[in-house]
């Protein structure tokens, strides 16, 4: 570990990671709470007092992932996010409030309501959307990659982010090959959590994985501990400033490990209650606070920031409680239309 970033350093940059990660967890905790009566275990509404309603899909455990590599961009980079988007959305700067009100289904979201847990963009910050199918996230950064060099927008680069699941489709050789021959600004980081909704994703993966696959190709890639920030940090930091440089895409393989079940209500019983205790071992958030607290990192500090955390969250709680829900007309705006503009 950077010694200069896990005490802080001079800009306090370990206590900034610490601060993202925290604010995650805050917030992923509230919405699993508050989705809880509403929903099935695959997102059919059920009736019940849910905040949340729909698949929710948590990325309790994950947080060292977009904190350390979106603590290298900034609001011009883009970003393209998966099914299981929360963390990446608040690590690129989007407001936390206004997620809930998407969750809630308020107007105030950031997608009018309309689009929910999954569907969450934010382009003010670069962030150009949850995606609700497996791998689909790929081919859009690299559309947006390509955007980039072809418009001369300078440095700026595309993340994306996916899960190890999805290097099993298509789409993952489709992207990686485009991004390889046009040499695009073009991060790709897979979230190797471990499983892919009830699969254990190595039993189905062939080969070495998401590393292995990007280097047959020609793309430079770095695996990487995914639940120590500063390890993610120090790793994103040189790809990032490579791919700035115009080196072309890269990869960052990930090992994290997914807490929470796939997705809302899933109790996970498929899988062994001893490698969820392993892996708790492990917590991105603990050991971060355990690194900067040996560091030197006054307690109270620490202490301070979950609190904040903890209270930003129940005021965003709160705000989305109060938001007005979308007029039933804005059910037709925001669609696609056909012909002369009538819904069909
Ligand atoms: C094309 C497609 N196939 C299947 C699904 C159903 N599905 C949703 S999430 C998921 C697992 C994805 O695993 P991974 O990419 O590793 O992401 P993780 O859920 O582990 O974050 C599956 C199979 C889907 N949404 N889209």
């Amino acid at each position: 570990m950077d010694s200069s970033i896990s005490s802080g350093g001079a800009h306090g940059a370990g206590v900034a990671l610490y601060r993202v990660m925290v604010r995650i967890r805050a917030f992923e905790n509230a919405a699993e709470t508050a989705s809880q009566g509403g929903v099935s275990a695959y997102g059919q509404q059920a009736a019940g007092a849910a905040k949340v309603r729909g698949p929710l899909h948590l990325s309790t455990g994950q947080e060292a992932v977009p904190a350390g590599v979106c603590a290298h961009l900034r609001a011009s980079d883009y970003l393209t996010s998966t099914h299981r988007g929360h963390g990446h959305t608040l690590a690129k700067g989007a407001d936390l409030a206004r997620m809930m009100c998407e969750l809630f289904g308020k107007a105030t979201g950031f997608n009018g309501g309309k689009g929910g847990s999954m569907h969450i963009a934010d382009f003010s910050v670069g962030m150009l959307g949850a995606n609700g199918v497996v791998a689909a996230g790929l081919p859009i950064a690299v559309g947006a990659a390509h955007a980039q060099k072809l418009l001369n927008k300078g440095d700026d680069i595309t993340v994306c982010f996916f899960g190890d699941g999805a290097i099993n489709r298509g789409p993952f050789l489709e992207a990686l090959n485009w991004a390889r021959v046009y040499e695009l600004p073009v991060l790709f980081v897979c979230e190797d959590n471990r499983w892919s909704a009830t699969t254990a994703s190595g039993p189905m993966t062939a080969g070495e994985g998401a590393s292995a696959r990007a280097e047959s190709l020609g793309i430079a890639s770095t695996q990487v501990d995914g639940n120590d920030v500063f390890a993610v940090h120090a790793a994103a930091a040189r790809l990032v400033a490579e791919v700035r440089a115009g080196g072309g895409p890269r990869l960052l393989h990930a090992l994290t490990y997914r807490v929470k079940g796939h997705v809302s209500v899933d109790v996970a019983a498929y899988r062994d209650p001893a490698e969820l205790a392993a892996a708790l071992e492990t917590d991105p958030i603990a050991r971060a606070r355990g690194h900067l607290l040996s560091a030197g990192v006054a307690a109270a500090t620490l202490d301070a920031i979950e609190n904040a955390a903890r209270d930003e969250v129940d005021t965003a709680l709160a705000v989305a409680d109060a938001a007005p829900w979308p007029e039933p007309a804005a059910a037709f705006t925001d669609v696609q239309t056909v012909g002369e503009g009538q819904w069909r």
